[in-house]
Order: C-alpha cells, then structure tokens, then sequence
C-alpha cells in the first residue's frame, strides 16, 4: 500500500508513523484512518518492528476528526459520529492500547482532538471521546479533568507535564531526535516483557489489589518462559551487557 497521508519507515526496530496532512494540522479523514490501520498492521506482523513512536509532520500534531468532512448543508441529516467512531476511532486506540510494544508519542505542535492538550469538543457541541473521559480523570484527577473538558483551554506542554498528562517535555529543536533516542534504547530492550508491563499497568487501573497479584502471577509466568528472560539472567551472571532480541 502506498501511503499519502502518513510516512511510515521501520528501522533499528524503530517504527516511525508521521502523520503528514500538515494544511489541516493532521487531522484524521477516512483515508488517512485506512492508512495508519495498514501501518499498525504492519507493526504488528512484522518483528523487526520493537518500539512504535508517533508524530506529526508539520506544526501541529493532530487535531482530531477533520471537520471539513463534517461541514453538513443546512436541513441535510447529521453525520453519525456513534458509527463513525465505532468503525475508525474507538478501533485505532484499542489498537494501540493493545499493541506488545512501547508506543511514544511526540507531540510536536497543538494537539486537539483524539490526542489532546486541548479538549476541544465542547468548542462544538461534542464530548471528548477516544477514551478521553476515561483517561483525563485517572491521570489528572476529576477537578482538572472537568475543567478541560468543560472549557476547552489549551494547556502548555509544561503544564501537561506537571499534572501527569505526559511523560516529559523537551525542547522543540530536540524533539524528534530525543524521541528517536527513547525508541531506539527501547527497540534494544526485552520487548516481550515489556509487552508484559504495558498490559500489567493497563489492567491494574480497573483491577483490585488482589487481582492484580493474580495477573502478575500469570504474566510473571510467561515472562520466566522467554528467551529475553535467560538472556538477562546469563548476561548478569557473566557480568557482561545483555543482547535481546525481543523474545
Ligand atoms: O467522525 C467523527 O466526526 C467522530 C468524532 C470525532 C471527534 C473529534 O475529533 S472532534 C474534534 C475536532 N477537532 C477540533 O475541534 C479542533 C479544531 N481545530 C482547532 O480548534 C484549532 O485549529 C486548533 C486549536 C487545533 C489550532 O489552532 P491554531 O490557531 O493553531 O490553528 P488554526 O488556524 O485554527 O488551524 C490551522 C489550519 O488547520 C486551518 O486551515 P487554514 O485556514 O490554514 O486553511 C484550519 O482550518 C485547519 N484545521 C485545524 N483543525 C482542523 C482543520 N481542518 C479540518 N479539521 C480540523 N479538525
């Protein structure tokens, strides 16, 4: 498949996905939901593949549904967002959700919408979706999360930072080569248990203590059964740096 709407390159383990409609600050269309679906398809079958990091081309990095797609004459019937995000959204973040590798996003300009500094669906009569109602009060606590979601400000990255919303901020001259940097340490590491990781802290925001324990049983089970596993322990024992690869 030919990609127009993304660039997409895997190398060094490193799957680069670039969202590359810059005009309309990549904001997603149907045809651009088709591709990225191709790409993390390819992700997935593709074990030279080890870390995904995500950016955008351009100014911004994502401003959510494109709305010139949404532009509907007066007295013709509303768009059914409800299947809309059945069929493309809700799909891409499960997706990525489930995805057995580290995903790193580097968020190089405003972004609005499905990846967001600013909620900015109320601005036009909808809720926040793509998870946001589940994933803004669990990482900045109600208060904060209602007051995005019910004002629709822009918060700086550096804000985002201090309330939990991301990992780290860094300077833009630097951005796409210290995420590079990240993916790069993280394309070397087990990625198999830390496909492990990913779903063991996932889960535990839903799980009770207890289950939690259960599961860490479960996939501290299949951990010990890795070749990454035997590897790390061997290269610890010979006091020598541990070459993974990925199993
Ligand atoms: O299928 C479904 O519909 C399901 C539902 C999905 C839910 C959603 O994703 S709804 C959320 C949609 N996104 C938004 O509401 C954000 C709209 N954009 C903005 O509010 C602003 O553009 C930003 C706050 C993101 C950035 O502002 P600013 O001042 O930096 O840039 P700008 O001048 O507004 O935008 C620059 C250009 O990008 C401009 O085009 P132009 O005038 O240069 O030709 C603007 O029209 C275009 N653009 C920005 N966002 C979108 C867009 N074009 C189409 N769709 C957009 N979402």
């Amino acid at each position: 498949m030919n990609f127009e709407h993304i660039l997409f390159s895997i190398e060094d383990g490193v799957a680069l996905l670039s969202l590359n409609r810059p005009e309309q600050l990549n904001s997603f269309n149907a045809a651009m939901h088709g591709e990225v679906r191709e790409a993390l398809k390819q992700v997935r079958q593709n074990p030279a593949a080890r870390v995904l990091l995500l950016t955008g081309e351009g100014r911004g990095f994502c401003a959510g549904q494109d709305l010139s797609d949404r532009n509907v004459a007066p007295g013709a019937d509303a768009p059914d967002l409800g299947q809309s995000i059945e069929q493309f959204y809700n799909p891409l973040i499960r997706s990525l959700r489930d995805l057995p590798l580290p995903v790193i996003c580097a968020v190089n300009g405003v972004a609005a919408g499905a990846a967001s500094f600013i909620q900015a669906f109320c601005r036009i009569g909808l809720i926040p979706d793509s998870g946001g109602t589940w994933t803004l009060p669990r990482l900045v606590g109600m208060a904060r999360a209602k007051a995005l979601a019910l004002l629709g400000n822009r918060l700086t990255a550096e804000q985002a930072e201090q309330w939990g919303l991301i990992y780290q901020v860094v300077d833009d001259a630097n951005l796409r080569e210290e995420a590079l940097k990240l993916a790069r340490h993280l394309a070397t590491q087990p990625t198999y248990g830390l496909a492990l990781i990913k779903r063991s802290l996932n889960a535990s925001l839903n799980n009770s203590f207890d289950e939690q324990l259960e599961l860490e049983r479960d996939l501290q089970r299949l951990a010990g059964r890795s070749e990454d596993y035997r590897e790390g322990v061997s290269a610890f024992m010979e006091k020598r740096t541990p070459s993974f690869k990925g199993r």
